[in-house]
C-alpha cells in the first residue's frame, strides 16, 4: 500500500452535478494550495479562494475546506476543495493539483487506506464505507452502518472474548489433567455457552447450519386454504406440469418441491426451492387431508419465505397461523376473476396474479427475490465477502469443538480436541478484529481460574 505522498482525486461522482469536490491529502497540502489558490493554510476552515487556469485570463471560485493532520479523514493534511461539477472544470482543477510538486492521482481507495493506516478507521470501518457507497438496499445501509459505528466490531469483540475464555478454561482442564479435584468447566456448561456462541455466529452468516438444514436454498411456500391456485400456480413459475391440479379441495396431500432458478428473470438472484403444500385453513376433509395438512403447517414454520396465496383478496390473519419472523408475499390469487363487489377496492397490499394467463408472474418472481434478499439479508457478514468467510470458518471450529464435548460426562475427555476447534474459530474471529495473542489466552487463565484452589 503507497503512503507518503500527496494524492488528489474527485470525490463525487463524474460527469454534470450542482456541486463537485475534489480532496488532496499528504505532506504537500500546504504548499499546493498557497501556490494554486494563494491562501495560507492556518487553524481548520473554509476559504473562498480563485482557482487560474493557464494564462490567469480565466479563474474559477472554489471553496477550499482545510482539515489540518491529524484530524482529518485520512490523518493526514487533507483540503477538500468545492467547485461547480462540470467535468471539464473539474479535469482542469485536477490538471493544476497534479502540477503541483509532490502531487499524484490517488489509487481506488487510497484515501481509506491512508485513514486506517493512520488509525483513524478501523479496517472494518473502511470496509463499511465501501458497503455504504454501494449499498443499494435498506439493509446493506444498515448493515454498513452497524460496520461504521463499530457495533459490528463490538459484536465480534464479545464473541472472541467468550471463545477466548472459553479456550482459556478448556487448556486449564489439560494442563492440570493430573489434579483429579480441579474442574475448570464443566462439559455441560461448555456445551451450553457453545450452542449460544454458534447460534449467534449462525444467525449472522444469515444461513442455518451443519445438519439443521438438507439445502441451502430458500424455501418458499405456498401457503393458503384448499382451491386457492396454489398448485396451478407453482406450475406457472416452473413452466411445467408438476402438481396436479383440480377444482376437488384436498388434492395436493404431499410436499412437492421443485428448485427454480429466479437468475432467468431476476438479474441477481439465486436460486431457490418452491414448495407446494396441501391446503391449510379450512377443517380436514378426511384422514389422509388432515395429516396433509399437519405436515403443511411443519414445513410452513421451516419456510425461508412464504407465498401467502387467496383469490379472495382477504387474507385473513385469524384463518391461518403464520410465523412472524418470516417474510411473507401476499398473492392475490385468480386475478383473472372478479373481486366480490365490498372487497374490490381493498387491495390488502396483494400482488394480483393469474396462474391461468400467466399475468405478473414476472413480478411475482421478483417479489419473491427481494423477500429472499430481506430473509438472507439478516447480517453485517452476508454483505463484506471477507467477513462471511471468516464467520463461515469460525462457525466450522466452534461446530468442531462442540463435536467433542459429550454434556453427559463429568469431565471433557478430548479437552485437545476441543481446544483446537475453539483455536480455528478464535482466528478466524481474529481476521476480523485482529490478532488475539497466546499471552491473551494465558492471561485469562489467571483472570478466571484460581489455580491455587
Ligand atoms: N380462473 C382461474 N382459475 C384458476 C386459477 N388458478 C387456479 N385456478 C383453478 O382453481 C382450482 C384450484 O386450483 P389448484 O391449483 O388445484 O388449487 P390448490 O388447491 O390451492 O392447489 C382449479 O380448478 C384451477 O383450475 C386462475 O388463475 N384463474
Ligand atoms: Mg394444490
Amino acid at each position: 500500500m503507497p503512503t507518503g505522498g500527496t494524492i488528489t482525486a474527485l470525490c463525487t461522482p463524474a460527469g454534470a452535478s450542482v456541486r463537485a469536490m475534489i480532496r488532496v491529502s499528504g505532506p504537500d497540502v500546504r504548499d499546493c494550495v498557497s501556490k494554486l489558490f494563494g491562501i495560507a493554510l492556518g487553524d481548520r476552515g473554509v476559504f473562498q479562494a480563485r482557482c487560474e487556469f493557464g494564462g490567469g485570463d480565466r479563474d474559477l471560485p472554489v471553496q477550499v475546506v482545510w482539515y489540518p493532520g491529524p484530524k482529518s479523514y485520512t490523518g493526514e493534511d487533507t483540503v477538500e476543495i468545492m467547485l461547480p461539477g462540470n467535468r471539464t472544470l473539474v479535469g482542469r482543477v485536477i490538471d493544476c493539483l497534479l502540477g503541483c510538486d509532490g502531487v499524484e492521482l490517488a489509487g481506488p481507495g487510497e484515501f481509506s487506506a491512508r485513514a486506517y493506516l493512520n488509525h483513524r478507521l478501523t479496517l472494518q470501518q473502511a470496509e463499511g464505507i465501501a458497503l455504504r457507497i454501494a449499498a443499494e438496499h435498506d439493509d446493506e445501509l444498515e448493515a454498513a452502518g452497524a460496520l461504521l459505528d463499530g457495533s459490528y466490531g463490538d459484536q465480534c469483540n464479545e464473541w472472541a472474548t467468550e471463545i477466548t475464555t472459553l479456550l482459556a478454561l478448556v487448556e486449564a482442564g489439560v494442563d492440570f489433567s493430573d489434579q483429579e479435584d480441579v474442574i475448570p468447566i464443566a462439559p455441560c456448561d461448555l456445551h451450553a455457552r457453545l450452542g449460544i456462541l454458534l447460534d449467534a455466529v449462525v444467525a449472522q452468516i444469515g444461513t442455518a447450519s451443519g445438519d439443521r438444514v438438507h439445502s441451502d436454498l430458500p424455501k418458499v411456500v405456498f401457503v393458503g386454504k384448499p382451491n386457492a391456485g396454489k398448485s396451478s400456480l407453482f406450475n406457472a413459475l416452473l413452466g411445467v406440469q408438476r402438481a396436479t391440479v383440480s377444482d376437488q379441495a384436498g388434492t395436493t396431500r404431499d410436499v412437492i418441491i421443485e428448485q427454480m432458478d429466479l437468475a432467468k428473470h431476476v438479474p441477481g438472484a439465486g436460486s431457490v426451492e418452491l414448495v407446494d403444500l396441501a391446503g391449510v385453513g379450512e377443517a380436514a376433509i378426511d384422514s389422509i387431508d388432515a395429516s396433509a395438512q399437519t405436515r403443511a403447517l411443519e414445513v410452513i414454520e421451516e419456510a425461508g419465505v412464504i407465498l401467502w396465496c387467496d383469490p379472495a383478496g382477504v387474507f385473513d390473519a385469524e384463518s391461518i397461523a403464520l410465523p412472524t419472523a418470516t417474510p411473507i408475499v401476499r398473492v392475490r390469487t385468480k386475478s383473472d376473476l372478479p373481486l366480490s363487489t365490498g372487497l374490490r377496492t381493498k387491495t390488502n397490499n396483494a400482488l394480483a396474479v393469474c396462474a391461468l394467463d400467466g399475468t405478473a408472474l414476472g413480478s411475482l418472481q421478483r417479489a419473491i427475490a427481494d423477500a429472499v434478499s430481506r430473509r438472507t439479508g439478516s447480517g453485517v457478514g452476508v454483505f463484506v465477502p471477507r467477513h462471511r468467510r471468516a464467520l463461515i470458518d469460525s462457525k466450522d471450529g466452534i461446530d468442531a469443538a462442540i463435536g467433542h464435548v459429550d454434556s453427559t460426562k463429568r469431565v471433557i475427555e478430548e479437552p485437545e480436541l476441543v481446544a483446537i476447534g475453539l483455536r480455528d474459530a478464535l482466528d478466524a474471529l481474529g481476521e476480523l478484529i485482529g490478532e488475539v495473542s497466546p499471552d491473551d489466552v494465558l492471561g485469562r487463565v489467571f483472570a478466571t481460574f484460581c489455580v491455587g484452589k
